[in-house]
């Protein structure tokens, strides 16, 4: 084991090396003009010309012959760097500065991750850094363990500290509201009036009985109140439990009584997209469960905030038909008026549970994701700060909902404990109009903007002129999160978005990383399209054949592991370990196991191909549907795409490709043509898709995940079976496309 790790460990340092030669060696990679950076961009050839260019370069200024199998073959003696200093840097500026301080995370993990906790306040500072297992072999089996004796309240760490540190700070605003209606008065609260809120809302939960360990389960629209009962759970130790506030009632019956819930944060209503969404309604269906039977308390935040009372909206015409159950359900602002301001936050341990949070499973049932507290603040407050080359007095805007890790980690947390200025937007990208994002960029200013590539493609579907048409001139860093980004989408985001100045910084991570795994550091090195380029401090990533079980050695593609812990991972699913256990870390003993598949290319960049689960394999030929997805999505006319496969007694499977077209194409048998021969000019002619079903939309969650499950039963078919459609964006998609189907009608 021991000599495998190592093993493993000196190729992942030589790729970061040799990545660092390609950028010494080529001019094009070496660029940092942002002419030359969209010339770079503009076409593939390009990119690969320029690789080819590299590496001739590199053969002939080294004097010996690039292997591009054996990455190990040319490292060089003179790459190996020290970081000498005590405590970590700023910023990270440069490739070699970021290749010192990964050889040191990898080599000296207790080390750099001291230095990273001590960007944190602790009560007590831990004197134990990291006690970790992977190996479910071993008599400890899985168990991990950050910072065990180290003392903290991640509250206090965003938001008392900085007022504390530097009283300016609480007239600094913290959290920018910008409502789903554009002329609706918006708010901009300090981190002073945050810090108000949160202790006075904390007061409320404990007058209502709650205490450290608790769980607490949150069904809020993306409003600051939302943001108001995540942080008061964490100053008094409450474990938080969001529910996405598009889950249906009965979703969010199972998650309450998954954890146990027995107070449960709500809002009369949230508003998005124009339409409203009566959460207090969802949960009174929910509480009549018989699951849901411990409830003995609702707190509900009122969305108008009680001095909008005449603002007409899609809510207005229910407000005052709540129902009300006396003794059980509260005005969270009337309850706020009868406390005092005073809370001292809870001083907990390091590895105290600060949330849970259910991601879906592959049998159904959710896991209840657990993350605790001084690994995950650590780790979410030094990633937002190196990868999006933060800046003090930056505006920053996530547009992920709070109810998912993004929101979680880069809305709140991350942002929060670095002092930042983060902006919660209500709304989509598409109401009033496909501007609206660009308008709010331009009317909060704001630098660093992130998003997810599903909200990318709705939008270059549409023309230009919408982006255009905004200034987008503060933008300085653009992010991408949640599903690889096609590189037609990448460069549109890039050039049209960015005005092709603005990095895009495309970070791979997962519920259960609790932050980003692979990413660019702004401004630190060249980016390829569709490329989440390298890992982060402390990551070591190992590829790994399917079939074989065998480590791979890069350039090569294979499954995606991780080979040893990092702070902000999650410790277990919520009172079921033996399940953490048996699908993270039985595949591959000693590893954690991703779920994804990833090409790690000869410059060390990863670029993720998407879950390892969603492979066809037709005639033999195993064919990854994000492949087939990006090459659709290539053509001119596609908006996006999704692949799915259905029974086939010839092939064992067919290929059937979901397709969206961008507004000015119109469908016709032409075009279904042209797309089948660009799939196979592509990959290759052995890839051939059987159907391409043109639709206006897909099934998608609200976080912007293609619900590949729902396309497979219906092109399975098996339609009589779809399991909870509630939680997608649009619902009724299903219904059209099971109509427009033709394995639907012939069978
Ligand atoms: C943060 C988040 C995790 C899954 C992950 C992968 C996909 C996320 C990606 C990406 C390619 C990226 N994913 N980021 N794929 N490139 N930059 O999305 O968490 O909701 O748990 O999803 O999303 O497949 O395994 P989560």
């Amino acid at each position: 084991m021991t000599s495998l790790l190592n093993f493993v460990y000196t190729n992942i340092s030589d790729i970061a090396r040799s990545a660092s030669l390609f950028n010494t060696l080529s001019t094009f990679h070496t660029s940092k003009s942002s002419s030359k950076l969209s010339h770079n961009f503009t076409n593939n050839n390009e990119i690969h010309t320029s690789a080819a260019r590299t590496s001739a370069l590199l053969s002939t200024s080294i004097g010996f012959q690039l292997n591009p199998i054996n990455i190990t073959s040319y490292r060089l003696a003179s790459t190996n760097s020290t970081w000498n200093e005590s405590s970590l840097p700023d910023k990270i500026k440069s490739l070699d500065e970021y290749k010192a301080l990964y050889d040191l995370s990898i080599n000296d993990p207790e080390r750099f991750w001291k230095m990273a906790a001590e960007h944190l306040d602790w009560y007590r500072f831990p004197t134990k850094i990291k006690n970790t297992e992977f190996d479910y072999r071993t008599d400890r089996g899985v168990d991990i363990k950050w910072y065990e004796d180290g003392i903290l309240n991640v509250c206090y760490n965003c938001l008392d500290r900085h007022i504390d540190h530097d009283s300016s700070a609480s007239k600094q605003v913290a959290v920018v509201f910008e409502p789903d209606t554009p002329t609706e008065t918006r708010h901009h609260v300090t981190y002073g009036e945050l810090l108000r809120d949160v202790k006075k809302f904390a007061n409320v939960l404990k007058k209502h009985g709650v205490k450290k360990g608790d769980r607490v389960t949150v069904y809020m629209p993306m409003v600051v109140d939302a943001c108001v009962a995540l942080l008061a759970c964490a100053r008094i130790g409450a474990i938080h439990s969001v529910v996405f506030g598009g889950f249906s009632a009965s979703n969010v019956a199972e998650r309450i009584s998954d954890c146990d819930s027995t107070v449960v944060i709500t809002s009369d209503f949230g508003l998005r997209g124009g339409k409203c969404s009566p959460l207090k309604s969802k949960i009174d269906q929910a509480l009549k469960m018989k699951q849901c039977s411990n409830v003995r308390t609702v707190l509900v935040f009122e969305r108008n905030y009680g001095n909008n009372a005449d603002v007409k909206d899609a809510c207005s015409d229910q407000r005052g038909t709540l129902e009300w159950k006396e003794g059980r359900d509260f005005w969270a602002h009337k309850e706020m008026e009868t406390v005092n301001e005073n809370c001292p936050p809870e001083k907990m341990n390091a590895e105290d549970p600060l949330f849970i949070l259910y991601t879906s499973g592959s049998t159904g049932k959710p896991k209840g994701i657990v993350h605790t507290t001084g690994g995950y603040l650590t780790y979410t407050s030094l990633t937002f700060k190196y990868i999006f080359d933060y800046n003090p007095g930056d505006v920053y805007m996530c547009t992920a909902d709070i109810g998912w890790i993004t929101g979680h980690s880069y809305i709140i947390y991350g942002p929060l404990s670095n002092r930042a200025t983060t902006v919660v937007f209500e709304g989509v990208p598409t109401y009033p109009d496909v501007s609206r994002f660009w308008n709010v960029v331009d009317k909060h200013q704001v630098n660093i903007f992130y998003t997810a590539p599903t909200a990318i493609r709705s939008l270059m579907a549409h023309d230009d002129k919408y982006v255009t048409k905004t200034s987008r001139q503060s933008l300085r860093i653009l992010g991408s999160v949640g599903e690889p980004i096609n590189s037609e989408a990448w460069k549109w985001y890039h050039s049209v978005v960015g005005d092709g100045r603005c990095p895009i910084i495309d970070t791979w991570w997962q519920t259960e990383t609790g932050g980003v795994m692979i990413t660019p550091i702004a401004n630190a090195w060249e980016l390829e399209p569709s490329s989440a380029t390298l890992p982060f401090f402390g990551i070591k990533t190992q590829l790994f054949d399917k079939s074989t079980k065998k480590p791979l050695t890069p350039p090569n593609t294979g499954e995606l592991c991780i080979q040893d812990s990092w702070p902000g991972q999650a410790r277990s699913l919520y009172r079921n370990h033996e399940r953490f256990v048996d699908v993270y870390f039985k595949q591959y003993p000693g590893y954690y196991f991703t779920g994804d598949g990833c090409e790690i290319k000869k410059n060390g960049y990863h670029c993720i191909t998407g879950r390892v689960d969603d492979v066809l394999v037709i005639s033999g030929h195993n064919i990854g549907t994000a492949e087939v997805e990006a090459a659709l999505n290539e053509h001119a006319g596609v908006s996006e795409s999704a692949v799915v496969g259905y029974p086939d007694k010839k092939k064992n499977q067919g290929m059937y490709c979901f397709v969206v077209l961008k507004d000015d194409t119109k469908e016709s048998e032409e075009l279904r043509k042209d797309l089948i021969k660009s799939v196979r000019n592509t990959i290759g002619a052995h890839v051939n898709p059987d159907v391409i079903h043109f639709t206006p939309d897909l099934p998608k969650t609200r976080s912007g995940k293609i619900m590949r499950r729902i396309l497979r039963k219906i092109v399975e078919p098996d339609t009589s079976n779809l399991g909870d459609i509630s939680t997608l964006t649009d619902p009724s998609i299903v219904k059209e496309l099971i109509k427009k189907s033709p394995r639907t009608k012939h069978s």
